[in-house]
C-alpha cells in the first residue's frame, strides 16, 4: 500500500485539525471545505477505497459509519442534517487513494452532485 498524505496526518507528522481519533479511526477538518463543516473520517488502516476493502475489513468498515454518525452529532449536524460521501476511483472523483468519508453540512446541499 502506498503512502498518501492521510498516513502522514495519522502519524501527526504534518498538522490537521482533529475531531476524533480513537484506535482504528481518525477525524479532522477538510483543508478545502465545501461546506460551513467539512470532516473527512478515515480508517488508520491504509485501504485505499470502499471498493478495495475485503472480508476482513468488514468491523472496521461498520466502526466507521457509527464514527461518522457520532463525529456529525459532535459538529452539531444531527439536527439540520448533513450528507456522508466517499469518493471511488477517478470517475468517482477520489483525488486520495485512502479510504474517507466526507461529512459535509451547516448549508443545504445540493442533489444530484455534479
Ligand atoms: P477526495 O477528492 O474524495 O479524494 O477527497 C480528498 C479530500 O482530502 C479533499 O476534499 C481535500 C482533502 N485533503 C487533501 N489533502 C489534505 C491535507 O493535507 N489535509 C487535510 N486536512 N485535507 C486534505
Amino acid at each position: 500500500m502506498s503512502e498518501t498524505i492521510f498516513s502522514k496526518i495519522i502519524r501527526k507528522e504534518i498538522p490537521a485539525k482533529i475531531v476524533y481519533e480513537d484506535q482504528w479511526s481518525l477525524a479532522f477538518a477538510d483543508i478545502h471545505p465545501q461546506a460551513p463543516t467539512h470532516v473527512l473520517v478515515i480508517p488508520k488502516k491504509p485501504i485505499r477505497s470502499l471498493a478495495e476493502a475485503t472480508e476482513e475489513d468488514k468491523e472496521l468498515l461498520g466502526h466507521l459509519q457509527f464514527v461518522v454518525a457520532k463525529v456529525a452529532e459532535t459538529c452539531g449536524l444531527s439536527q439540520g442534517g448533513y450528507r456522508v460521501v466517499t469518493n471511488i476511483g477517478s470517475d468517482g472523483g477520489q483525488s486520495v487513494p485512502h479510504l474517507h468519508y466526507h461529512i459535509l453540512g451547516g448549508r443545504p446541499l445540493d442533489w444530484p452532485p455534479g
